[in-house]
């Protein structure tokens, strides 16, 4: 029977990736409550907090496909991903009856967490690492930067210095001025080349914990070489503060078998992570000013800093202020409801720096694995996953960022397109907007 519930209601469907999910939806409440849940149980590292987060994660999906507000426990009763929670169902009871999870407010306030949700935010700073500080008594920014046996890695000695403006979520704005910027360069370096912002702004968001770019060119091989030039480029320009280079590890059984393809959301192409340097006359309260500034005019503006002195650390002449703010790098989920961003940006702005840091991550696909990689990067995370748990479950395929592999074929199958996969996938086709899950 449940399964046939699951034929007529495109909203209570086995899988997240056959659902509507939109970005916006009558359950905020219930579903940022379970997503702090799922972010508090990875935290926690315990045996199976993988799963426990896992399951959070899926019931916060489910309910945001819902198009009518949760108003009694019944109307979650059935639906996948819910009904077998008794965890999950008492957060939705207690938020029915009390407006608020006691046990999300709990964690919140606990000194574990926010000293957990601290380093956490610090970029560069994974969750096993932010355990150890902890538990070597580490309190604040000022604690890990006073500490001389940390052997911090350069990418957190980066994340400690613009603590703030990292946890300040990138506006709209901002990216699309970032994504003028990298175009432009693209162009010049292989013209009819593709840039596409992916990620969370594709899908509609309005802020983002980052920008997403996916390279690409038509002529399959002319994507090569794109990515060292470009961030040669922007770093002649002053807009890049921080590369982290990751060579294609891209092999045939990558491509051909969708190998990792359900656990692992890391794929094999040529990437980097990089901090870019936006200038502040980019920023979007200058929206007041008539004048539309180009690229140039506003990198120009910034004391463009010579490549020989990139590598001299003592140019940012303010260092992070050190400032505990708990909750920061959840921001976005819970809603901002610790810090406000204009009190952050306040913070940032007396830096003296003429640019603020933000989060940038560029892929490079071919021509050929195109459409997977748009997919991928698209995301939603949760989206990926739940869409390759699909394929694997019901088709007897493997999905990745890179191919779909038929198993009980033992062939690939080439996309040109998004639509083409889903196509393949027997899915109905789902506008980026419709993959907030
Ligand atoms: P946000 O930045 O606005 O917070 O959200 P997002 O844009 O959805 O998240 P993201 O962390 O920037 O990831 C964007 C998509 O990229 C996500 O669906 C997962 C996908 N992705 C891959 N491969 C990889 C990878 O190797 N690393 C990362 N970080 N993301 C990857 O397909
Ligand atoms: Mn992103
Ligand atoms: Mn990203």
């Amino acid at each position: 029977a449940l399964e046939e519930d699951g034929e007529d209601k495109p909203k209570n469907r086995r899988f997240a990736c056959q659902r509507i999910t939109p970005l916006n939806h009558p359950n905020q409440k219930f579903t940022e409550a379970l997503e702090f849940l799922e972010k508090a149980a990875e935290l926690r590292m315990g045996d199976n907090s993988r799963s426990r987060a896992l399951a959070f994660r899926k019931a916060s999906a489910a309910l945001k496909a819902l198009p009518e507000e949760i108003k009694k426990p019944e109307d979650v009763e059935n639906l996948y991903d819910i009904r077998g929670g008794a965890h999950c169902k008492g957060v939705i009871l207690d938020i029915l009856e009390n407006g608020y999870s006691a046990e999300v407010e709990g964690i919140k306030r606990s000194d574990w967490y926010q000293n957990m949700s601290l380093f956490t935010g610090i970029y560069g700073c994974g969750i096993s690492t932010s355990a150890k500080w902890c538990q070597m008594g580490l309190r604040s920014l000022d604690d890990v930067k006073g500490s001389y046996i940390l052997n911090l890695t350069r990418s957190q000695l980066k994340g400690i210095e613009y603590y703030n403006d990292l946890n300040t979520p990138v506006t709209k704005e901002e990216a699309k001025w970032i994504h003028d910027a990298v175009s432009q360069e693209v162009a010049a370096i292989q013209p009819g080349s593709t840039v596409v912002m992916t990620g969370g702004f594709l899908r509609g968001k309005d802020t983002g914990h980052d920008v997403d770019f996916l390279i690409s060119h038509p002529e399959e091989g002319k994507e090569k070489g794109i990515l060292g030039t470009l961030l040669q480029a922007l770093t002649k320009k002053g807009l890049l503060d921080y590369t982290d280079i990751q060579n294609s590890t891209v092999t045939k059984t990558t491509v051909q078998t969708g190998m990792d393809a359900s656990r692992n959301t890391m794929d094999h192409y040529e990437r980097c992570f990089s901090i870019f340097r936006l200038p502040k006359t980019a920023q979007s309260h200058r929206s007041d000013e008539s004048s539309e500034r180009t690229v140039a005019e506003d990198s120009a503006a910034m004391d463009v800093v010579p490549p020989a002195s990139e590598s001299s650390p003592s140019m940012d002449v303010t260092p992070a202020n050190g400032t505990a703010i708990p909750g920061l790098s959840l921001l976005e989920k819970t809603n901002g409801s610790t810090t406000s961003p204009s009190e952050i940006v306040q913070k940032t702005e007396d830096s003296g720096r003429s640019w603020v840091a933000r989060r940038v991550d560029f892929v490079i696909a071919p021509a050929g694995q195109y459409a997977f990689a748009l997919l991928g990067w698209t995301g939603s995370k949760m989206f990926n996953r739940s869409m390759r748990d699909y394929t694997n479950k019901v088709m007897n395929m493997n999905l990745s960022s890179h191919g779909l592999f038929d198993k009980t074929n033992n062939c690939s199958l080439q996309a040109k397109t998004e639509e083409e996969i889903f196509e393949l996938l027997k899915l109905d086709y789902k506008p980026p907007e419709e993959r907030n899950c």
